[in-house]
């Protein structure tokens, strides 16, 4: 039986994906990498040091810093990252997530997150959120990041339950498969065709209910 879920935060209660594009963006302009849609996409649930690597590389410019300069870099979009998140409220929060989350705790489920962002604590506190969960994974403490399974197998500790009674949801590819080799229920939002790999697949936000996944795991 299902007794917790383990969230991913970035696409799958809130958006910052865009946030963290309009970041990445500068740096993009900065380094010379010119900054595409796909790009952007290959950043979902990537680290930030992995992420700058991918933007210098899709520049051919994987060669052109040093690790310092590279920290800086990354630094600099963070400083710009983290004024972007401060606007976001509540009402950020993506269309029926937070429903799910209110029904999810009053049903007796346990929660905590599984995000490769070392901004969530932040992020869950401007979305009104924090309580809800049980606890964080600190990503700064991972040996590896998604698509390796530590991350989540952190979170089903968190919830001191086992791994086949947690459900982990995820919009990105490398999450579904962290997710999978933990032996958790893969729980999928993304279009249609997108997370072949998702054990349960919603195209919206707005589908997840204790419901729709009851019936789900019943096909
Ligand atoms: P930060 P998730 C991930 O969050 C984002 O999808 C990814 O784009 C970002 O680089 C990463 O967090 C690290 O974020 O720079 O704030 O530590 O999808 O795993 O919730
Ligand atoms: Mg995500």
């Amino acid at each position: 039986d299902i007794k917790g879920f383990a969230f991913d935060l970035d696409g799958v209660i809130t958006d910052t994906a865009r946030l963290h594009g309009q970041a990445w963006r500068q740096t993009a302009d900065t380094v010379g990498t010119p900054w595409t849609a796909e790009l952007a996409e290959s950043l979902k649930g990537i680290s930030r040091l992995e992420s700058l690597e991918m933007i210098l590389a899709a520049g051919g410019h994987a060669n052109d810093y040093t690790e310092r300069e590279k920290e800086a870099l990354a630094d600099e979009k963070n400083k710009a990252y983290q004024e972007l998140i401060k606007t976001l409220t509540p009402a950020d929060i993506l269309p029926g997530m937070g429903d799910f989350i209110r029904d999810a705790v009053a049903q007796g489920y346990r929660l905590s997150i599984a995000s490769a962002s070392k901004n969530a604590p932040a992020i869950l506190n401007n979305l009104g959120l924090t309580k809800y969960f049980i606890g964080i994974v600190d990503p700064a403490t991972l040996s590896a990041g998604k698509p390796d399974p530590e991350i989540f197998v952190r979170a089903a500790a968190v919830l001191d339950l086992p791994n086949e009674q947690i459900i982990g949801l995820e919009d990105s590819a490398a999450g579904i498969k962290s997710i999978n080799a933990a032996g958790q229920t893969s729980l999928g939002i993304a279009a249609a065709g997108v997370l072949p790999e998702a054990k349960l697949h919603f195209t919206a936000t707005s589908q997840v209910t204790l419901a729709t996944i009851a019936t789900k795991m019943n096909q």
